[in-house]
């Protein structure tokens, strides 16, 4: 297979200044016309090389002439040329119904619509698909105007106009030179919501969210989201907007989340479309994460974008964090900060952990679609943040003021960034570096000694960061810490908190005068991603769980005396529950805290978190010792969860989205699944009378959940209800079947090959798919069932979808690949189905690198 390496990277041989693209679009066959400016960009004397995929060529002309002097190299078009410019054109034939990859132009619920990043460029036309290859673009679109009365392109509308066959026509120009993956156009039958957003310098921007005409109603919370997100990133980033339209397009069919094209940007459906009948709260935030993401990108990846696809976390990287910032400001930075986190373990720890862990800026790829992972988004992220903390607020804003400045107009490296805030503040980043080449999550071990005689205390840090495949050796990273600790009579600080740069592999801080016993408080709002050890007591950690003043160490004390808990269980000790009941109840009875940071707080860790603590997964022991400590503190602290249950209900009378009431929703859900949990009689009955009265998604979805994990009467009516009511929409179907395969029961698995077969299902849609096949892939229990039946299912699946889908298909490959880290028999039946994935005749580029690094 043709690996990439970044030590290769060269510069482009010819640039394409300009480009006019002329699209006479039809599903069955569409054809492009594109004229390209070239110039040579310096003295050489190679051919221009076209990259090209999948489409037919009809011809090809160099200033105004038809050649036939070129070549086709794989799938590249190389054409022989002899001076320093020309314009190049060349005309193919594509056919977007057939294009069940969604890469290039293709057709979603009967619209038209594109997906460039990383490389379906080239699935359109002919062209240098490379990051660092910026033009100006100028379009045309000519369709059939009944079927697709809208036309849409970046940039802002030039013209548009009638044709005498039923056609029309319409052109549009992007005046900000971009790569080829942030080209879009759509077509299609398309209402809009229209808003407006006056940026800081007075100019009027036009926006638009276009979907289906009856989805126009589901759309106000992303338009109030894409104006919140462009007010933020005036205050925060000093960034304004560029253009005069931002338009906004949902489709149902999509690989991903969203694509940030320029002044045109592409949704899944599920980011857009919203009301509280069809939407969860956390859709609501998903919605607003994503838009705001989305439309940062028009500075941290368009206006600056990527000089190859080595560097996808510069725009990625700094792009989730700041989502993540713009989120927490919105509402409970708290919270924000412990799901962004649970998020991190749950997908970027086990990636850095297993066959596929990368570093953050990857060294080597076959397909680049298998790197739009955890690790270049979410890790990507924290090594952002942790410059934010070691800068300070001010220099960091510096920093990215410098870069903007610097690399506007450019294709940039991570480098590039890191030199920018280097400059700006002052500070040495050498060894901060490593980060960006180096693997794995680093472990730290921490132990406080304590004199009482002669009050010094000391605090012994160590670090090391596991071996990673293809790099053995490890050197020590800049960890960031934020440390605070506090006396364990008088619970009052000892200081203000500090943070520590862990550099060395090793390192010792002396605290003097300390009188009291002091309790460490480390890694205060988890400023370094990094797996903690200490030696600290359960008491200690009750004691931080009750009084410590960071939310995120307060929640991380209690996660913590969980877990030690649960994994001492699943290994087979008998455990006494006592400390952890004692810890729940007291977060649940202090009225001081935020009631969305309480139902956080008392939720047990995952059982694939659990399973991540052990040497050996064993998911039976994980699953009984979990479901045991939740009956445990079900049972003795039931007055506790009805009173929260109730007092929540009370307190929400009709629906409203504000961080108070999701937060009592969310403590409502928690509260009815610790209450089923304890075996309560009442329970079905309860969780039904929840779903029956809902006037929101959060509550009907989590009283289906608690039922479905149940086997009350109301289980199936439940289900049946849920499914008649919204068989039409398939945002809200996607959720029943997501339901039913994370169920932690006995038939989970019965049931979703059962479910795989029902007439909803489908692979083409990738949503329908990874509702599917994405979450029982993440049921720990089901999919890991002793007879290897969840892995010949997912196995299945998989090479069924990479038929269709490769990109998709790749990206669910990981649950297979930790077989490592279960038992001989079940590591034996995994490797079995990844070795049958990689034997299939014709298998994906995708597929084959992610399944046969998986089995490395
Ligand atoms: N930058 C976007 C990446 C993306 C993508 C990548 C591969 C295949 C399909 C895709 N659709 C969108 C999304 C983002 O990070 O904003
Ligand atoms: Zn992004």
């Amino acid at each position: 297979p043709h690996v990439t390496r970044r030590e290769d990277y060269t510069a482009p041989d010819w640039l394409v200044p300009e480009i006019a693209l002329d699209f006479a679009l039809d599903p069955a066959a569409t054809r492009v016309k594109a004229t390209l400016h070239v110039q040579r960009s310096d003295a050489h004397d190679r051919p221009l090389r076209l990259d090209g995929a999948g489409q037919t060529l009809l011809s090809v002309s160099v200033d105004g002439v038809a050649v036939n002097d070129w070549t086709i190299e794989g799938e590249t078009l190389v054409l022989p040329l002899t001076g320093s410019a020309h314009v190049v054109e060349t005309e193919v034939e594509i056919a977007p119904e057939r294009n069940t990859q969604l890469m290039g132009l293709y057709a979603s619920g009967g619209n038209l619509c594109t997906q460039c990043e990383a490389e379906g460029f080239r699935r359109i036309t002919y062209f240098p698909d490379r990051p660092d290859v910026l033009s100006r673009y100028q379009v045309r679109m000519t369709a059939d105007k009944a079927r697709y009365p809208v036309l849409l392109a970046n940039g802002d509308p030039i013209a548009a106009g009638d044709l005498p066959d039923g056609r029309h026509w319409a052109e549009w120009r992007d005046p900000f030179p971009k790569p080829c993956y942030l080209f879009a156009l759509v077509a299609g039958d398309l209402a809009v919501n229209r808003g407006s957003f006056t940026t800081m310098s007075g100019r009027e921007v036009a926006l638009g969210i276009w979907v289906r005409a009856a989805d126009v109603p589901r759309t106000d919370h992303a338009l109030a989201a894409l104006k919140a997100a462009m007010a933020w990133d005036e205050q925060t980033y000093g960034r304004e907007y560029d253009l005069d339209v931002f338009n906004i397009v949902a489709v149902d069919d999509f690989n991903f989340g969203a694509m940030e094209n320029k002044g045109l940007n592409i949704f899944n459906s599920r980011y857009i479309l919203a009301d509280p009948d069809t939407a969860t709260d956390y859709d609501y935030d998903g919605i607003a994460a994503v838009v705001a993401h989305e439309y940062f990108h028009n500075w941290s990846g368009n206006r600056v974008t990527c000089r190859d696809w080595f560097q996808l976390s510069l725009k990625e990287g700094f792009t989730v964090y700041r989502d993540q910032c713009f989120s927490a400001d919105q509402g409970s930075a708290a919270v924000k900060r412990i799901e962004d986190v649970r998020g991190l373990r749950a997908a970027q720890f086990p990636e850095d952990a297993g066959p596929l862990a990368h570093p953050i800026r990857p060294d080597s790829y076959q397909e680049i679609s298998n790197f739009y992972t955890a690790t270049i988004y979410n890790k990507g992220a924290e090594i952002i943040r942790m410059l934010a903390t070691m800068l300070g607020a001010q220099a960091f804003r510096a920093g990215t003021d410098l870069y903007f400045d610097r690399f506007d107009g450019t294709a940039a490296t991570c480098e590039d960034f890191v030199a920018s805030l280097e400059d700006a503040s002052g500070t040495d980043l050498t060894q901060f570096r490593r980060w960006y080449s180096q693997a794995g999550t680093p472990r730290i071990t921490a132990s406080l000694l304590h004199h009482k005689g002669s009050g010094r205390a000391e605090l012994v840090l160590a670090q090391n960061t596991p071996p990673t495949p293809g790099q053995t050796v490890k050197q020590p990273v800049v960890l960031p810490l934020r440390i605070k600790l506090f006396g364990a009579d008088s619970a009052q600080p000892y200081a203000p908190e500090q943070t520590v740069l862990l550099t060395e592999a090793e390192h010792r801080i002396v605290f003097e005068d300390v009188r009291e016993r002091p309790i460490l408080s480390i890694n205060r709002g988890f400023s370094a991603p990094a797996i903690l050890e200490t030696d600290r007591s359960a008491a200690d950690l009750a004691f931080l769980a009750a009084q410590d003043d960071d939310p995120f160490a307060r929640y991380e004390a209690l996660q913590q005396l969980m877990l030690d808990t649960l994994v001492e269980s699943a290994g087979g000790a008998r455990v006494d529950h006592a400390a952890v009941i004692a810890a729940i109840g007291g977060t649940l009875a202090n009225p001081q805290l935020d009631r969305a940071f309480v139902a956080e707080a008392v939720l047990l860790p995952s059982e694939s978190f659990i399973g991540d603590q052990m040497a050996v997964v064993d998911p039976e022991a994980i699953f009984r010792a979990r479901e045991t400590l939740r009956r445990d503190i079900g049972r003795a602290l039931e007055a506790s969860w009805r009173a929260a249950y109730d007092g929540a209900r009370a307190t929400t009378t009709g629906y409203v989205y504000s961080p108070e009431a999701k937060g009592l929703r969310r403590l409502k859900s928690v509260a009815l699944g610790y209450i089923a949990a304890s075996g309560a009689a009442d329970a079905g009955a309860l969780a039904f009378a929840q779903f029956e009265a809902a006037d929101n998604m959060t509550d009907r979805q989590s009283a289906l959940t608690t039922l479905v994990a149940g086997d009350s009467a109301q289980r199936t009516p439940a289900l049946d209800i849920f499914y008649n009511r919204y068989s039409d929409n398939a945002l809200v179907l996607d959720k029943w079947f997501s339901v039913q395969a994370m169920a932690p029961r006995d038939d989970t698995g019965a049931v979703v090959a059962e479910l795989a077969q029902h007439r909803d299902f489908t692979l083409s849609n990738p949503n329908r798919a990874r509702a599917l096949i994405g979450a029982f892939g993440v049921n720990q229990r089901a999919f890991n069932a002793a007879d290897g039946s969840g892995y010949r299912f997912l196995a299945d699946q998989l090479i069924a979808l990479d038929r269709l889908n490769p990109q998709t298909a790749a990206k669910l490959i990981p649950p297979l690949g930790r077989w490592k880290r279960f038992d001989s028999n079940r590591a034996a039946l995994m490797r079995a189905e990844l070795e049958r994935i990689v034997a299939v005749p014709g298998l994906s580029k995708d597929m084959a690198e992610q399944a046969s690094r998986s089995l490395d």
